[in-house]
């Protein structure tokens, strides 16, 4: 498995500050009927990728490949989703994940400790219950009377050395992935974060990927620990079927990542899905979502990250995003793993 600062290299390796799909190779105008293809969310899509990569070449349904790719990052304990992810301020690790198919048939979980795969959980949900949304502790003994183990719930050792740092000043402050540590225009002091971390983590909590198979069938999963040092109970964007995720097969796939509240507000996913219905291609879909999100408060936008990504049914992708910083990475047969960054609306 790549390390952390293997992803930051290849990340540099790719510094496309324009994507257009239009210039990438298997990508334009109509779908190559059986080419699947998977997007996720930042540079540790590429783990997620991994994940998925293998079901789609060998013909799986998307549905399967998203799964997997959920399960891959919640695996990787160097990253920053799933139980090794940051707890809340009362030091716990709460999770939510939501998946969808090209039937409009979803599950999700919310506020679920100390099962690992939150995504499975969530795809239980969906395949075998007449719901959709399972939160807390009625999730938590769903998913362990369907076989998910209960682990320990102990922090890994990153996020209990972050958390006690925190503690110091227990303020909180959502800071996601924004490129550059620089005055904040309405504050007027520093309130944005490096890109990574000093250590190299990616400074964010939650993979999106979508992905459209050899059938040309599209789904997608979000799975995250949601924001750090949150409130107890709190729940944001990638659960919520429209928000941190929506897929209509007539159309497209979206998922996000950022701050789920300003996400949640505007329905953000399936806006996206709504505005690639008017015709609107993938990237010009992403911009016009958050341009949606920012007109509310342009003034607080300057302080926020929120990211789309969109596949269409033709297998086009876009991404867009508040601040700089936001990347996302493709894989197809032609594709291999590569990183992109997004455009963004704040440069
Ligand atoms: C949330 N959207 O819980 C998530 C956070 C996130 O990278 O995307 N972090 O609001």
């Amino acid at each position: 498995m790549k390390s952390r600062r293997s992803f930051l290299r290849l990340g540099a390796l790719f510094p496309l500050s324009h994507f257009s799909l239009k210039s990438l190779p298997g990508l334009t105008g109509s779908r190559i009927a059986g080419q699947p293809l998977v997007v996720s969310t930042w540079d540790s899509g590429t783990i997620a990728n991994g994940g998925a990569w293998p079901v789609l070449q060998r013909g799986g349904k998307a549905i399967d490949a998203v799964e997997q790719a959920g399960i891959a990052i919640e695996n990787d304990i160097n990253c920053c989703v799933g139980l090794g992810g940051n707890p809340d301020r009362d030091g716990r690790v709460t999770l939510d994940s939501c998946i969808m198919d090209d039937q409009f048939n979803c599950g999700s979980v919310a506020f679920l400790e100390r099962i690992k795969h939150p995504v499975s959980v969530a795809r239980k949900v969906m395949d075998t219950t007449p719901h959709v949304m399972l939160v807390g502790e009625g999730a938590q003994q769903f998913a362990v009377a369907n076989g998910f183990v209960l682990e320990p719930g102990t922090l890994s050792a990153d996020a209990d050395k972050t958390y006690r740092k925190w503690l110091e000043k227990s303020e909180y402050k959502p800071i996601i992935n924004v490129e550059n540590q620089k005055p904040s225009p309405s504050k007027g002091k520093k309130a944005f974060a490096p890109n990574k971390l000093e250590d190299g983590t990616p400074n964010h909590d939650t993979m999106g990927t979508v992905a459209l198979d050899a059938a040309g069938n599209l789904s997608g999963m979000c799975t995250t620990s949601g924001m750090g040092f949150k409130m107890r109970g709190r729940v944001g964007d990638s659960p919520i079927i429209g928000a941190g995720l929506y897929v209509d097969n007539e159309v497209g796939a979206v998922t996000c990542s950022g701050q789920g509240e300003e996400v949640i507000r505007m329905c953000g996913s399936h806006l996206v899905v709504e505005f690639m219905r008017q015709g609107m291609t993938p990237t010009e879909a992403c911009r016009r979502a958050v341009e949606r999100i920012i007109k509310r408060d342009p003034v607080k936008a300057k302080d926020f990250q929120v990211g789309f990504i969109a596949l269409n049914r033709r297998g086009e992708v876009g991404a867009f995003s508040v601040q700089k910083g936001f990347s996302y990475t493709v894989t197809s047969a032609t594709i291999q793993n590569k990183v992109y960054k997004a455009e963004s609306y704040f440069s």
